[in-house]
């Protein structure tokens, strides 16, 4: 059974994901979310980012095919849930889709693409997503742990306990985060 401070933390992604806010993740969710990442705060589109970040979304929605166990074209909460309670029984064996989702989710932030992410360039993304500056700032303090930047191999052990802990002080559940109204 998932517990229900697990299941929030993966409807918080599901609702990410369901950019329609339909209530199921479909194909066309990612495609519209490759073109949101893309999108400078001008509107203007990064062709090369987009490219890059739509490859990422449909390698996971491929993925995620299996993960639509009453074949009815979508995935459900119910559905994306049991996928992570299931990596969360076993995260040394995430799937091929899952690893694809946390490789996309440092590439997103890493925007000057060198391999690690800076506190300027967290805190533009988490901006442009709706969080204020300071809460941005705050965040990225705690995931550093006060250092200036977070490396992969940081960000895929945030990532790992964002997905599995149920320790609510756990670091890792600050990396998806909703912004504070
Ligand atoms: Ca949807
Ligand atoms: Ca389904
Ligand atoms: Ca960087």
């Amino acid at each position: 059974m998932v517990s229900e401070f697990r299941k929030k933390k993966y409807l918080t992604i599901f609702g990410y994901f369901d950019t329609d806010s339909n209530g199921k993740i479909e194909k066309k969710d990612f495609e519209t979310m490759a073109e949101l990442v893309a999108k400078s705060p001008d509107g203007t589109i990064n062709e090369v980012k987009h490219k890059e970040y739509l490859n990422a979304l449909l390698a996971i929605w491929n993925g995620l095919q299996q993960a639509d166990t009453n074949k009815d074209g979508h995935v459900s909460a119910d559905e994306w849930v049991a996928q992570w309670d299931a990596y969360a029984k076993n995260p040394a064996a995430p799937q091929e889709w899952q690893k694809v989702h946390c490789k996309f989710s440092f590439q997103v932030l890493d925007t000057g693409n060198d391999g690690s992410i800076d506190s300027d360039e967290f805190v533009k993304a988490y901006e442009s997503w709706g969080f204020k500056k300071d809460d941005a700032a705050k965040i990225f303090g705690k995931l550093s742990q006060g250092k200036s930047t977070l490396s992969w191999a940081e960000f895929q052990k945030l990532w790992q306990e964002y997905f599995t802990s149920e320790d609510a002080n756990a670091l890792g559940n600050l990396l998806f985060s909703s912004p504070s109204p």
